[in-house]
């Protein structure tokens, strides 16, 4: 008797610790939404590129990592319940990325599944045979089977030596679906591309992309774009989500808000937060999932502590007044392609 209504306290302890700890376990990492292909994507993401090396924005000035800075970036990214990393070839972070997950698995830390791993395919291998032998090159630099997803860089296509070439994304994507059927990735997307050309590929193709990778920002906010995405149930990840809000990386004549702009700092420390979590948060509530890229512990824990509060109408009506539809000057050079997506200058 005595010994059963130990067990049965054993028991109930144990499914109460188990509870308690799957609690912790999942408010300690992003939230996960569902794509359209049946798949799923964690709400909240580490970006890994360096920049730029000067102002020219040249793709041959991206600065590529020395040292493991990256590596260690996405330990502590992982540590801290980041459970999704964005990489590129043209970055030069695969191989770094890559160690990070394969040490926080031999850790214990995670297993792949937990961990949503995003590439890109670069403008050079746009055509439909070039495809999967481009994502086999990503996936040996990550040291893995497969990624969670991988996406068109760029809707432009550019030879080798960089000059333009004409091949149409339509063939690429062709690539793209072969490279999902052999399941080298598990959801397949686009970067970059523009509300025209998301709707030139939805109505030619019968496989649709499952995410639009974007500039996201305070002061380009593309409201049209996140309205028809969100019709066609196509999750967008917001890219450079610190915008121009700080003083270093803000062009002269960019508009505001910058970091210390009065209203935003208001409402951040009615929530005990910084302005850079304000602006998070504000991107999580438009169904933006950000991808902010930071080398630095205690930033990028802050930025991913976004799961705990919630704006009211009144300030994202705020928030949403910055939008100046302002994006910065990428892409030099390319404004010949038939596929250039932006406007031109
Ligand atoms: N698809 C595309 O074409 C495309 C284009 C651009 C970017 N992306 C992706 O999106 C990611 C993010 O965009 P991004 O790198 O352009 O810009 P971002 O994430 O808006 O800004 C990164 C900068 O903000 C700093 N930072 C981060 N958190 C901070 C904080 N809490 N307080 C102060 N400073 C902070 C970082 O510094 P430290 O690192 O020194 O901490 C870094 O200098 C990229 O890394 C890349 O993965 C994709
Ligand atoms: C949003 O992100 C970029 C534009 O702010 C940043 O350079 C910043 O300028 C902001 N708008 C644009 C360009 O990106
Ligand atoms: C770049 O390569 C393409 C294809 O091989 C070639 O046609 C073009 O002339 C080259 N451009 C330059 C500037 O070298
Ligand atoms: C405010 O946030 C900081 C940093 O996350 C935390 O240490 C502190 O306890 C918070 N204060 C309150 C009153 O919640």
């Amino acid at each position: 008797m005595r010994y059963e209504s130990n067990m049965r306290r054993i028991f109930i302890f144990g499914l109460l610790t188990t509870f308690v700890i799957s609690e912790v376990h999942s408010s300690k990492v992003a939230p996960l939404l569902s794509l359209r292909d049946g798949n799923s994507i964690p709400a909240f993401g580490l970006g890994t590129w360096l920049g730029f090396s000067k102002k020219t924005l040249l793709v041959g000035e991206i600065i590529t990592p020395k040292e493991d800075e990256v590596q260690k970036a996405v330990e502590w990214a992982i540590d801290a319940g980041y459970r999704h990393i964005d990489t590129a070839p043209v970055y030069g972070t695969e191989e770094q990325v890559g160690k990070a997950i394969k040490k926080k698995i031999s850790q214990g830390t995670i297993e792949r599944q937990d961990i949503f791993v995003t590439t890109k395919l670069w403008n050079d291998k746009h055509a439909k045979d070039d495809v999967v032998p481009a994502l086999k090159e990503s996936l040996k630099k990550l040291d893995m089977d497969y990624v969670d997803l991988y996406i068109i860089h760029f809707p432009v296509s550019l030879f080798p030596n960089g000059s333009i070439s004409n091949v149409d994304y339509m063939e690429t994507w062709q690539g793209m679906i072969d490279a999902q059927a052999q399941g080298l990735t598990k959801s397949i997307g686009v970067s970059n591309f523009n509300l025209k050309q998301l709707k030139r590929l939805m109505s030619l193709s019968s496989t649709k992309p499952a995410v639009l990778q974007i500039e996201i920002n305070l002061t380009l906010q593309q409201p049209t774009v996140l309205a028809f995405c969100r019709s066609q149930d196509i999750k967008v990840m917001g890219y450079t989500p610190f915008g121009s809000l700080f003083y270093n990386k803000a062009k002269e004549d960019a508009p505001p808000p910058r970091i210390d702009d009065p209203n935003l700092v208001k409402i951040a420390e009615k929530y005990n937060k910084t302005v850079t979590q304000l602006t998070l948060r504000y991107l999580v509530e438009l169904d933006v999932i950000p991808i902010p890229k930071s080398v630095t512990k205690s930033r990028l824990e802050q930025n991913f502590q976004v799961f705990d509060f919630t704006l009211s109408q009144q300030e994202k009506d705020l928030l949403k007044a910055f939008d100046k539809n302002y994006r910065t000057g990428l892409l030099k050079g390319w404004e010949d392609s038939p596929f250039y997506p932006f406007e031109k200058e």
